[in-house]
């Protein structure tokens, strides 16, 4: 527990109108993101995370192959499930206003508690990281304006898939990797532990995540057990570029 965090909630405990004052501390800064401190490039067209698990976009066998369906079952319908279900917890005892992005609290996320980070972050990457797959696809590789930015960044597409593949197998232990926008607007690979990600300002990694691998054991281990590398080799006919490719055209 940070001692921002201590002194908010000691704060919250001495007010009796504990949620208005939090709430009045917020707008008095304005909007939560923009011009904020922590200079996260924070896009509002990217915006999109609510408190509630969202529908997962396909059925649990719509990987198979690639991430069986009792992977995916279990993913989803407990681990996804519970990160959602603490997280709302969070923000009931933190004084969160529900009804705005998700987002906005990550961008600030060092001024609350762990459990809002794990459990924010958690809900956050596991909603994205569903949107960022679909049925398998022979030759599955981005198109348009994301390709030619690859290229350009990495040299080709070969070379990106390897470094970004690189960033899931060495990461130690939990965590995602992450191809992201910083905020010069480059292109970058990079990963984060446990549930943090790039729009979190405790972050070492910072920026707009446009796609985001699982690469917690739980998110592989049924079908794969050790072989992180062979999931990630997988992983890669399943990516949906065309929601990448749409998340790197609206920054
Ligand atoms: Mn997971």
């Amino acid at each position: 527990m940070s001692s921002k965090y201590k002194s908010r909630r000691a704060f919250i405990a001495d007010s009796a109108k504990g949620a208005i004052a939090v709430s009045i501390g917020l707008s008095a800064a304005g909007s939560l993101i923009p011009n904020d401190t922590t200079a996260n490039n924070y896009s509002k067209h990217l915006i999109f995370t609510n408190y509630d698990q969202q529908p997962l976009p396909y059925k649990y066998d719509a990987l198979e192959n690639v991430i069986d369906a009792m992977t995916m079952e279990i993913h989803y319908s407990k681990h996804a499930a519970t990160y959602a279900k603490n997280l709302k917890e969070a923000a009931a005892a933190e004084a969160v206003d529900v009804s705005k992005p998700l987002e906005d609290v990550l961008a600030k996320i060092s001024k609350f508690s762990p459990k809002m980070r794990n459990n924010g972050g958690g809900h956050y990457n596991h909603e994205l990281f569903w949107q960022c797959m679909r049925a398998k696809k022979d030759n599955n590789a981005p198109t348009g304006k994301l390709a030619a930015a690859i290229d350009k960044t990495f040299t080709s597409f070969a070379e990106f898939k390897k470094q970004f593949g690189d960033a899931g197998k060495n990461r130690f232990g939990s965590g995602w990797a992450w191809l992201y926008v910083d905020a010069a607007k480059t292109l970058k690979i990079g990963s984060s532990p446990n549930q943090d990600n790039p729009l979190m300002d405790i972050s070492d990694i910072k920026g707009t995540p446009l796609l985001g691998l699982d690469v917690w054991e739980h998110a592989y281990y049924l079908k794969y057990q050790n072989k992180r590398a062979d999931y990630i080799e997988n992983w890669w006919n399943v990516v949906n570029w065309d929601f990448v490719q749409q998340r790197f055209e609206k920054l």
